[in-house]
């Protein structure tokens, strides 16, 4: 139906008109070895879109092998940084040459809003495989003034760790992607990718223009299935060396003990539930693009979002209508109309999780101010909502919804908004709204969060690492921090 509707590229079309695609392994796209598939659904109508393979432990395998051969020997494991560093800008400029496919490929497939979606998932993903390519050349052993006996010579060497599993979720099936891949690509590693099962489109027609771009065989393989048939199988797999995981809190637990099994570290970049403070002296722009930018963009499916807004009584109501004329002014439409602001959340069983919370927030007393329904029309629609009066003992203030649901909470003092805002399991981002440097810097110190925002909430540089505190995971994305996660230090002591 989108495509009698929208004029998408052509690449696009012959995409969903093919009808069936496949994975990618070993430079090759292939079908499962026993033939089975899984269902591709749009979730802007609940129609079906295509069908992908659906990987058996024999495949797995088989891609984790071509991983270990490609980091061993080849092309890849004899390529000098800065040969790698060009190749990783061409894949790069490929990314940009086809920026728009990629973009309605995500937003068939996910639900995005195109606009947002090229503004910030394709050109976010381009400009992080750039920064990171830069690096290549750029990893620096130490040599130390040793005080061994004798004439001794003392230095570290970096290493790549060797062959990755990484596991991403739905919600930013690129983005995610793309963080998980780069830092171990600039150093040297290799990957074994698993997309979430409902949303493999982009993966594939990357690998295809990677491909293109000269990326060598075996280097990415992007194997498709569930999170028990593949994923856990992948996190506890015996041939690699590092796991990288995004996703949901109970799932990164077990993903950790898999990669322990076998001695591994693991990347978990989990859940959140993160905090907005605005104090009497902040501008209410300032919380009201907070709030577009985190719970309200992307349908709210965003592990960053600011989904508990904490205000100061003296700005509390004018907060709360301005948030929900944030809401209220929302745009729901298809996801290929550039127009839209809101799609659809990513599946029915999503959208009842977030309506079962609306439930809940009613039942527990807090103010639905504004939306609370599924939105009138096909596909897994979600109005924004904004509930005001709410506490922290609230189940909606305490979980994560991932939907486009607001919990707005008063505060009186400093030092209750620092206490209520860190009563969270969690531990992703924070923000901070307030025209006193002073306070800010306070509010800075004390958040117990990966990352704290001052007067905005979720802006994102590549330069900067990403992560959680407390339950919401252990280690960082993004940034020079993201590359010693896929490096191991090797020490030389050479007795002159
Ligand atoms: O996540 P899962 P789900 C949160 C959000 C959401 C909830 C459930 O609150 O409502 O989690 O979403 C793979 N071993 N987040 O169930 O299961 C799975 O196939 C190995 C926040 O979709 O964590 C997919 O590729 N892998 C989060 C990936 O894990 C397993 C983003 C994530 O899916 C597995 C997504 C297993 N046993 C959901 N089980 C964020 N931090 O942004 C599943 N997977």
């Amino acid at each position: 139906a989108m495509l009698e509707k929208y004029n998408v590229t052509p690449q696009t079309r012959a995409f969903i008109e093919a009808g069936h695609q496949k994975m990618f392994i070993d430079g090759q796209f292939v079908d499962s070895e026993d033939g089975t598939t899984l269902n591709i659904e749009d979730p802007s109508n609940g129609e079906h879109l295509l069908t992908v393979p659906k990987a058996t432990l024999g495949d797995l395998d088989r891609a984790v092998a071509a991983a270990n051969r490609a980091f061993r020997s080849g092309p890849w494991a004899e390529m000098k940084p800065n040969e790698r560093q060009a190749l990783l800008f061409r894949m790069a400029d490929a990314m940009e040459a086809h920026a728009q496919t990629l973009a309605e490929l995500e937003a068939i497939d996910a639900g995005k809003a195109i606009s947002g979606c090229k503004e910030v998932d394709i050109a976010g993903s381009i400009d992080f495989l750039r920064y990171m390519a830069g690096w290549a050349t750029k990893i620096e052993g130490h040599t130390r003034n040793v005080s061994c006996p004798g004439e001794t010579f003392g230095f570290t060497l970096k290493e790549p760790i060797g062959v990755v599993g990484a596991i991403v979720p739905w919600n930013w099936p690129l983005n995610m992607a793309i963080w998980k891949m780069c830092a171990p690509l600039t150093v040297g590693c290799t990957i074994v990718l698993k997309p979430a099962e409902i949303t493999p489109m982009s993966m594939i027609y990357l690998m295809k223009i990677w491909q293109e771009a000269g990326l060598p065989d075996g280097v990415v393989n992007i194997v498709i299935g569930t999170g028990v048939g593949i994923g856990s199988p992948l996190a506890g797999h015996p041939w690699i060396s590092k796991v990288s995981f995004t996703g949901s809190t109970p799932v990164g637990k077990l993903v950790g003990k898999a990669a322990l099994e076998n001695m591994n570290p693991a990347t978990l970049e989990l859940g959140g539930k993160s905090a907005m403070v605005a104090f009497d002296d902040a501008k209410l722009e300032d919380i009201v693009t907070g709030t577009l930018q985190s719970v309200f963009f992307n349908s709210g499916q965003t592990c960053s979002a600011g989904s508990r807004l904490y205000v100061q009584r003296g700005l509390y109501d004018q907060a709360v209508e301005a948030v929900a004329k944030a809401a209220n002014d929302m745009v729901i439409g298809d996801p290929l109309d550039t127009s839209i602001t809101q799609g659809p959340q990513i599946s029915r069983g999503q959208l009842d999780k977030i309506l079962n919370y609306i439930e809940s927030g009613k039942a527990e007393g807090a103010r639905l101010v504004c939306g609370g329904e599924q939105a009138d029309r096909p596909g897994y629609y979600m109005q924004a909502t904004v509930f005001a009066d709410c506490n922290n003992s609230m189940k909606i203030v305490r979980e994560e919804i991932f939907g486009p649901v607001l919990a707005v909470i008063p505060f009186d003092t400093e030092e209750e908004a620092v206490r209520l805002a860190n009563d969270s399991d969690y531990g992703l981002t924070a923000s901070v709204f307030t025209q006193d440097v002073s306070r800010a810097h306070r509010m800075v110190k004390k958040m117990e969060a990966g990352t704290v925002f001052v007067n905005t909430h979720d802006a994102m540089d590549s330069s900067l690492p990403f992560g959680g505190y407390k339950q919401s995971g252990i280690g960082r994305d993004l940034g020079p921090e993201q590359l010693e996660h896929f490096l191991q230090v090797k020490t030389v002591i050479m007795q002159l």
